[in-house]
């Protein structure tokens, strides 16, 4: 196999500084914004958006964890079931909720995560943020803010580094 690097270290830390300033620029207030990471990556990732938004805007944005092992439909399919954690900040009642994620693929995981979000409260918005867009949906499911839009090969991987848990920045392209 062959790895391309798609964001260097610094690459990536210049495009969660972009998706911060878009979500405080879209979301218009930051008061009811609740971010919620989708295990594994998507958490380090909602971190550090709320990082950088703190940084921006002197506002802490209040950061969960949304567990949707026991919402997808296609479990058997599904060859790690690395149970998540569910850890919520808050009441999602009247909130802004952003789902946060580092790959979308298929789109079935964010059904799953609006499911698993519809059982704790009614937010009067949720939105979508991932880091890559590698294609191929089988659902109307679409983020609202996107790192990079990268066109895969099914039998490609997209490998996401986090310093949180990964002790390095970046991400790779595998070809096969
Ligand atoms: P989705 O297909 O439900 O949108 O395929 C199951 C899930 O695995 C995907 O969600 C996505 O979260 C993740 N995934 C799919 N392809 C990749 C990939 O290339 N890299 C990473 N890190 N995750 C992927
Ligand atoms: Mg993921």
């Amino acid at each position: 196999s062959n790895i391309v690097e798609i964001l260097s270290a610094q690459d990536l830390r210049r495009t969660i500084t972009r998706l911060a300033s878009e979500v405080i620029e879209r979301v218009g207030t930051l008061d009811q914004l609740v971010l919620l990471g989708i295990p594994t990556r998507g958490v380090p990732l909602a971190y550090a958006l709320a990082q950088q938004i703190e940084l921006l805007e002197q506002i802490k944005v209040p950061v969960g964890s949304l567990d949707i092992t026991f919402y997808r439909d296609d479990l058997d399919r599904i060859t790690v079931r690395t149970p998540g954690k569910t850890d919520l900040p808050t009441d999602l009642s009247q909130k802004t909720v952003l789902l946060v994620d580092d790959v979308i693929y298929s789109g079935r995981t964010i059904r799953a995560a609006l499911n698993a979000v519809h059982d704790y409260g009614r937010p009067t918005l949720t939105q979508l943020l991932v880091l890559i867009d590698r294609g191929h949906r089988e659902l109307p499911i679409h983020p609202d803010f996107t790192g990079k839009a990268l066109p895969t090969a099914r039998e490609e991987l997209v490998n996401v580094y986090l310093d949180a848990t990964d002790q390095r920045d970046g991400v790779e392209l595998v070809t096969r």
